[in-house]
């Protein structure tokens, strides 16, 4: 293999675990935070969803690209974002990855491949399509993943970005988190496919549909795929089939679900199924995964509290880095 097409070892089941346990006390600390009046603005949380954003990133190089949505604090942790940093930018505070100014929806930092997160839906596909362009004309073997849900299908812009690429045969995932609602609306009242995989066959695309509750299967789908991009072989769309725990947004206490549905789907928690899938190996125990979970815990009290009691920016902050 050439140092461009070089995939890293396969990451273990428990340090993925670890990565989805950080990102879910995170997520539940957040919504703490912002109950306590302590956040400005609005948040859209990923519990459920955390299997995508740490399987994806440990099949990405720490060079590769990633764009991605409003929801996507899971995304910009998975990708190695400090902890402290991220609570401070929730918080308003000058330590902030962006200095306080970008807050939950706009979770960046270019040193760790974060190239972003829109408000707008669709509008990190395009991004996504350029990076990767530029990547493969510079031949560095690196490639770029969009994060994106069901609802985003929908738009313009994801197919331009996918018939772009697969013309140019740009080295990108197209990383569908289908978690069945856009907002309030249920999937099937907006879109007359169930599969959203099927989109990509307009586009003579790869697919594969995979269980996004399964961090090994999210891993495994996404390695082949970022393989075969830098090779060469061109853009895979990946639909993971997921499920949000929380409402929409802070604000939305997510009635229109029905219960049944919702039990289903938390007995299918990412954090269950690899529990269930350490114990099963024998590599792990409930006590153990009992501590892991623990020490996370405190990892994170830690964090939030440091993040509380950064300085908040200077006034001339205002005006820098902002253009108008
Ligand atoms: C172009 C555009 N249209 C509408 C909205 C309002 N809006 C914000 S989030 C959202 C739902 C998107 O659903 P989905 O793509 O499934 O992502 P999810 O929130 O489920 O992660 C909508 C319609 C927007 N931000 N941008
Ligand atoms: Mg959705």
């Amino acid at each position: 293999m050439t140092a461009a097409t070089e995939q890293a070892a396969d990451p273990d089941i428990a340090t993925m675990y670890r990565d989805m346990v950080r990102i879910r006390v995170f997520e539940e600390t957040v919504q703490g935070l912002f109950m306590q009046s302590l956040v400005s603005g609005t948040t859209h949380l990923a519990q459920g969803q955390e299997a995508v954003a740490v399987g994806v990133a440990h099949a990405l190089r720490p060079d590769d690209y990633s764009t991605y949505t409003y929801r996507g604090h899971h995304h910009a942790l998975a990708r190695g974002l400090d902890l402290e940093a991220a609570f401070a930018e929730l918080l308003g505070r000058a330590t902030g990855i962006n200095h306080g100014k970008g807050g939950s929806m706009h979770l960046t930092d270019a040193r760790l491949g974060l190239y972003g997160s829109f408000a707008i839906v669709g509008a990190g596909l395009p991004v996504a399509v350029g990076l990767g362009r530029a990547a493969q004309l510079r031949q560095d073997g690196r490639i770029s993943a969009t994060f994106f849900g069901d609802g985003a299908t929908n738009i313009g812009a994801f197919h331009e970005a996918m018939n772009l690429a697969s013309v140019w045969k740009a080295p990108v995932l197209f990383v569908c988190e289908n978690n069945l609602y856009g907002e309030y609306s249920p999937l099937r009242s907006t879109t007359p496919v169930e599969d959203l995989a099927i989109r990509a066959s307009a586009y003579a695309m790869r697919a594969q549909i995979v269980d996004g509750n399964d961090v090994v299967a999210v891993y495994e789908s996404a390695r082949e795929a970022a393989a075969l991009a830098r090779v060469g072989e061109g853009p895979t769309f990946l639909e993971y089939k997921t499920y949000r725990h929380r409402g929409h947004s802070r604000s939305d206490p997510a009635k229109y679900r029905p219960e049944e549905e919702v039990k289903a789907w938390l007995a299918r928690d990412p954090l269950t199924v690899a529990r269930r899938r350490l114990m099963d190996a024998g590599s792990s125990n409930e006590a153990e995964l009992d501590r892991i979970d623990g020490a996370i815990g405190v990892e994170v009290e830690a964090a939030v509290e440091r993040a509380k009691s950064a300085p908040w920016p200077e006034l001339s902050e205002v005006t820098t880095n902002v253009y108008a």
